[in-house]
């Protein structure tokens, strides 16, 4: 059964000129882009995006971060989309990422880990109707 998740290349990964490297992974996977789109993200789209760390100490950095320029935001499918896009991104702090994986392979920073992916299906749907309401169900 196929399964959807939210993809986002956050602005350092942009910045660095890792979109087509990003993209060309998830097309050799074998995973599907049901959309696709370059973007600034107003504060307010930010802040639902990340509401639940909305108490943690460095919600404040991780906003101003994710609205520091342009990102990219995709949704892709396939059989087990949300985990496998989990594990092709790797660990959350890169010091922790396999070599492979995406941030294993291109970052050191907590802060600018390249990636995003959703860590559930149902935030993965809560996350596709925030950036791509014409795809929400
Ligand atoms: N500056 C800072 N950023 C943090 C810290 N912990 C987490 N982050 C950032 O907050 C983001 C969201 O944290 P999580 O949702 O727990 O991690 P994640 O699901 O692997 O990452 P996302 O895919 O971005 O949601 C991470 O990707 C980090 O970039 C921290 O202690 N300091
Ligand atoms: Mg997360």
């Amino acid at each position: 059964m196929s399964e959807r998740t939210l993809m986002l290349i956050k602005p350092d990964g942009v910045a660095r000129g890792l979109v087509g490297e990003v993209i060309g992974r998830i097309e050799t996977k074998g995973f599907v882009l049901e959309a696709l789109e370059l973007r600034i993200l107003e504060r307010e789209v930010a802040e639902r995006h990340y509401g639940e760390h909305v108490d943690k100490p460095f919600f404040g950095e991780l906003v101003a971060f994710i609205t520091s320029g342009p990102l990219v935001a995709g949704v892709i499918s396939g059989r087990g989309a949300v985990a496998g896009w989990r594990s092709m991104m790797g660990a959350t702090d890169p010091a922790n990422s396999a070599p492979g994986t995406i941030r294993g392979d291109f970052a050191t920073l907590l802060s600018e880990n390249v990636v995003h992916g959703s860590d559930s299906p149902e935030s993965a749907e809560r996350e596709i109707g925030i950036f791509f309401p014409d795809l929400a169900r």
